[in-house]
C-alpha cells in the first residue's frame, strides 16, 4: 500500500510507513508481531486480522469528557475556514494515517465524515461531497471501507431514541438520515453497513411502552434491509449488543438478546453480530463468549477491537492490550471459520492526556501486535490440538449408539427415559473437567512454550 498524503500538507510529517522489526525491537513506531504478509496456515496475517480504523475515535474525538475540556488540538481542524474544509483535511489525515499504519479497511459514522447541515438535504449534500473524496482517495490507496453507519445519538433530537422514539417525525428523520448512510456505504464499496442501538433503549418504564418500540425498532431495521437490497447492497448488516449507556437498558442488551431479537422478528438471513469487547464486559460476559454464542447460531460477522476497564462500569474503549483476551478471542473466531466480511475495528480512543501526535500510532500498533499475538497463539492451540481435542472427547458419548440418536432426534422422552432408568447410578457423570489443566494449559501457550 502506497503512503499517502497530500503533498503539500502532511499531517504526521515525523512519521513514515510503520515498519515490521521483530519482537527486540524497542522502537515505538515498528511492529513487534504483527507482521502483515507473513503466512498462518493458508492466509496471510493481514487477511486473518483485516484491520480496521475507526474515523471517530481516532479523527473526531478530541479528549473532551464530563469535567474537561478538549486536549487533542488536531492539526486538521487548526486554520480550516469552515466546517467543510475541515472534514477534507481530516479526511487526508485520516487517509495518511491508513496507509502509513498499513491498515487496509476503516469505519465510519456519517457525522465523523461530514458536518450535519440545517437540512436533511443540506447534511446529505455535505456527505456525498466527502464521499466523492473519500471514493478517489481509496482508489489511491488500496484503502477500503469494511463497514458505515449512521449517528443516530448525538443530535438532541434522539434523545428519546431514534427507530424507537416516541415520536414519529424522529423516527422518519433517522430514516432520512439512514438511507444516505447506506448510499454513502454502497457508493464507497462497504463490505458491512452497522446498526449500533444508540438510543435506542428506554431511561424509564414509567414513560415506556417497550413492546411498541421493540416492534418499531424491528420494523426501522427490515424496511432499510430492504431499501439498501433494492439499491443493489449485497454486504452484510450487523447488530451491534450494548446493555447500557447511554440509556439504562439498550433493547440489544447481548449477543444472545440480539440472536432472540433477530429471529423473532425474521431478521437473521441479511444480520450479523458486530461484537465489542467493552461492550462485552459491560454485560457480564467475556468477549469470547459473546463470540462463542454468536458462532454458535452462525451469525458471526464482525468485531469492535477494544477492551474495557474492569474497575469501571463505562464503555472506556480503550485499546486492547491482553493477550489473554485476544488469544481466547482468536480461538473462537479461527474456529468459527475466521473473517468474512468482517474484521478487527479499532473501535478504541487514546487517553485523555495522550496528547503527542505519535500517541495515536504507539495505540494503533499496541492493538495490532496485541491481536497478532493473539492470532499466533489461537492457531497453535488448535495446530497442537490439545484442548479443542479435550473439548471432543468430553462429548463422544454422542457420537454413536444412544447419544448419536438422542443427536439426531430418534429417540422419543420415554426411550430416552428409559436408558436413564437402567443406567447405574455413582458411576454416570463422574469425569474430570480437567479445567485447571487446561488453564495452566493455556498459560504454557501464552508464553510461547
Ligand atoms: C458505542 C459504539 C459505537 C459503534 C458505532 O459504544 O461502540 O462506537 O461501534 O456506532
Ligand atoms: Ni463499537
Ligand atoms: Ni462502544
Amino acid at each position: 500500500m502506497a503512503e499517502y498524503h497530500t503533498g503539500d500538507r502532511e499531517y504526521f510529517p515525523k512519521i513514515g510507513k510503520i515498519p515490521f522489526e521483530g519482537p527486540e525491537s524497542d522502537n515505538p513506531l515498528a511492529f513487534k508481531f504483527y507482521d502483515p504478509e507473513k503466512k498462518l496456515g493458508r492466509k496471510k496475517m493481514k487477511d486473518h486480522l483485516r484491520f480496521a480504523v475507526a474515523y471517530w475515535h481516532s479523527f473526531c474525538a478530541d479528549g473532551t469528557d464530563p469535567f474537561g475540556a478538549a486536549t487533542h488540538a488536531h492539526p486538521w481542524v487548526a486554520g480550516a475556514k469552515s466546517p467543510m474544509e475541515a472534514a477534507e483535511r481530516k479526511m487526508d489525515a485520516a487517509f495518511e494515517f491508513f496507509t502509513k499504519l498499513g491498515a487496509e479497511l476503516y469505519c465510519f459514522h456519517d457525522r465523523d465524515m461530514a458536518p450535519e447541515g440545517e437540512t436533511p438535504a443540506e447534511s446529505e449534500k455535505n456527505l456525498f461531497s466527502l464521499v466523492s473524496r473519500a471514493k478517489k482517495l481509496q482508489k489511491a490507496t488500496g484503502v477500503r471501507l469494511l463497514w458505515g453507519t449512521a449517528n443516530l445519538f448525538t443530535h438532541p433530537r434522539f434523545m428519546n431514541g431514534a427507530a424507537t422514539n416516541p415520536e414519529f417525525g424522529v423516527v422518519a428523520l433517522a430514516a432520512a438520515q439512514v438511507k444516505a448512510a447506506i448510499d454513502a456505504t454502497i457508493e464507497l464499496g462497504g463490505q458491512g453497513y452497522t446498526f449500533w442501538g444508540g438510543r435506542e433503549g428506554y431511561m424509564s418504564l414509567l414513560n415506556t411502552d417497550l413492546k411498541r418500540e421493540k416492534d418499531h425498532l424491528a420494523r426501522f431495521l427490515s424496511s432499510a434491509r430492504d431499501y439498501a437490497r433494492k439499491q443493489g447492497f449485497k454486504g452484510v448488516f450487523y447488530i451491534e449488543p450494548k446493555p447500557m449507556e447511554p440509556t439504562k437498558h439498550q433493547y440489544d442488551y447481548d449477543t444472545e438478546t440480539v440472536i432472540g431479537f433477530l429471529r423473532y422478528y425474521g431478521l437473521d438471513k441479511d444480520f450479523r453480530l458486530n461484537i465489542e469487547a467493552n461492550h462485552a464486559e459491560l454485560a457480564g460476559h467475556d468477549f469470547a463468549h459473546e463470540l462463542e454464542t454468536a458462532a454458535a447460531a452462525g451469525l458471526f460477522g464482525s468485531v469492535d477491537a477494544n477492551r474495557g476497564d474492569s474497575q469501571n462500569g463505562w464503555d472506556t474503549d480503550q485499546f486492547p492490550l491482553s493477550y489473554y483476551e485476544t488469544a481466547t478471542a482468536m480461538y473462537a473466531v479461527l474456529r468459527a471459520g475466521g473473517f468474512t466480511t468482517g474484521g478487527l475495528n479499532f473501535d478504541a480512543k487514546i487517553r485523555r492526556n495522550s496528547v503527542d501526535p505519535a500517541d495515536l500510532f504507539i495505540a494503533h500498533i499496541g492493538g495490532m501486535d496485541t491481536f497478532a499475538v493473539g492470532l499466533e497463539i489461537a492457531n497453535r492451540i488448535i495446530a497442537d490440538g490439545k484442548i479443542p481435542g479435550f473439548v471432543k472427547k468430553r462429548y463422544s458419548s454422542f457420537n454413536s449408539g444412544d447419544g448419536a440418536k438422542f443427536e439426531k432426534g430418534e429417540l422419543s422422552f420415554e426411550e430416552l427415559a428409559g436408558i436413564g432408568g437402567s443406567a447405574a447410578y455413582g458411576k454416570t457423570g463422574i469425569s474430570s473437567g480437567k479445567q485447571e489443566y487446561l488453564e495452566n494449559l493455556l498459560n504454557q501457550y501464552l508464553l510461547g512454550l
